[in-house]
Order: C-alpha cells, then structure tokens, then sequence
C-alpha cells in the first residue's frame, strides 16, 4: 500500500486525474491512495491569505512558511519522503521516479505565485523538476511524477509491459505494430511475422540501438554495453553512416 498526499491551493486540479482508466484501477484496488489536500487550511491568518509579499522588495508575492509548514507536519509520518516541484530541482528522469516509487508514503509540494519562502526547503527532503522551463503552479508537475510512480506499483500495468519502456534499459524503445500487416503501402517488418523469437529479439535491440543512437545520442555516452549490444550498435552506425554518404553525394 503506496499513501501520496498533494499539498497544494488547487485540490480539484487533481479531481479527473483521479478519475482516469489506469490510475483509477490503482486507486480502486487500493494499491495506491491518492490525496489532495489544501494548504489553505492551515492558515492561520485572519484573511486566510498564504502569501505575502518579497522581502527587500520586487514584484509579485511568495509563499510564507507557517501554512505549508504546518501542513507538512499535520500530514507527514517519519517515513514520509516530501518533494517540493519546482523548476530548481533535480532533473525527473526514469530512475528518480523508480527510487521514489520505493517508498510508501509520499508528500508532493505545489506552489504558486513567485515561488516559496527559501526556509521552506528546510522541510523538504527532495525539489524535482519536471523539466527545464516554468508552469503558472507545481500541480501539473505533480501529477506527472505521481502518474510515474503510480504505473511502477506493483499491479497497476503488467510489469512486464514496462520492462521493455524507453529508459528502464537505458534505451529508447524499438519500433512496434499492430495490425494490418500492409497499411498505405507500408508493410511490417517480416522478421515480425517470422514467429523466430530469437531473430526478433535481436531486431528489436538492434533498432532500440538505432534509435536511441539517431535520437538520443547523450543516453548512449553513460551506458555499458553488452558485446551484443557493442556488435549491433557497430552495425547501426555503419548502416548510418553509409546512408549519410550516399545522401551526401546525392546532394
Ligand atoms: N518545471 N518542474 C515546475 C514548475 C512552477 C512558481 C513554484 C517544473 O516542477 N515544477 O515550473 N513549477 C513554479 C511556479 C512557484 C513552482
């Protein structure tokens, strides 16, 4: 049983999220519990505000501390992990949302405005970003990562189904089709339709390689290879570059 409790202003953001096919099986069969909860109220201020303006001035409000501290501590446990989003964070990749996904209770931190009160941070075990560029509030970005982490629980999707994800093998995934076997002229490839398990799984590496070397280069420069992996990527860059040539001397 995984517990993720948002804290955020907008709680109903989260409302058809909770209500989508796979998440909300999850949900159902109570393997995750999905919460949002809004910091609001634990204001304990006179106008129920939750910002107040910058210190030494500039435009815009921030968020102060006492709400969402507050709230922190009403709705975390000592095993809590609690993720601030935000655009200063460490960089969402496959395997952040795999360590995360280890743990059994999580509290994610949305903010709004101009960001939060740097002493926030002390409260905070991990900031995360989605991405290098800046939403109006952190509620899509935690729905993104609980959508991640939710899928890697056991039971939500056949876990052999996400073994073969781009990123869980480092790899971008190979090319897949269903039927027709010809569409507009199109045909799928034969070694498919061969019923030869292990020509197709040598295709398949292969072609994860191809694409991975065409699209995301970086994501081969930090991995190792298997001596398969080395022949077939040889054989995927030779077949590049012959093609690069002849389109050179077509030019
Ligand atoms: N990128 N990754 C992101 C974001 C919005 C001002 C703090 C991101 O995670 N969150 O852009 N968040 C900002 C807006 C307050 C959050």
């Amino acid at each position: 049983m995984m517990e993720i409790k948002v804290l955020t202003l907008f709680p109903n953001f989260f409302d058809s999220f909770k209500e989508t096919s796979i998440i909300k099986r999850a949900l159902d069969k109570e393997s995750v519990q999905f919460t949002a909860i809004n910091f609001r109220d634990y204001t304990l201020d006179k106008h129920n505000n939750v910002d107040d303006t910058i210190c030494g001035g500039g435009a815009g409000m921030l968020l102060a501390c006492q709400p969402i501290v507050d709230a922190l501590k009403a709705n975390t446990k000592a095993n809590s992990k609690v993720v601030m989003l935000s655009p200063q964070g460490k960089k969402m990749t496959q395997k952040l949302v795999r360590e995360l996904a280890e743990h059994d209770d999580i509290v994610l931190l949305c903010g709004h405005y101009e960001g939060f009160d740097e002493r926030i941070r002390d409260y905070v075990d991990e900031e995360v970003s989605i991405g290098d560029f800046v939403l109006t509030g952190g509620e899509p970005a935690a729905l993104v990562l609980s959508d991640a982490i939710i899928r890697l629980r056991d039971g939500v999707i056949r876990s052999d189904s996400h073994e073969d994800d781009s990123f869980e093998n480092g790899l971008l995934e190979y090319p897949q089709y269903t039927r027709p076997v010809e569409y507009d002229g199109k045909k799928v490839p034969d070694v498919l339709m061969s019923g030869h398990h292990e020509n197709i799984r040598k295709w398949r590496l292969k072609e994860s390689l191809r694409k991975t070397y065409l699209r995301r280069p970086d994501l081969l420069d930090g991995r190792t290879f298997t001596s398969e992996e080395q022949k077939l990527l040889q054989e995927v860059m030779d077949e590049e570059n012959k093609k690069q040539t002849s389109n050179d001397e077509n030019q």
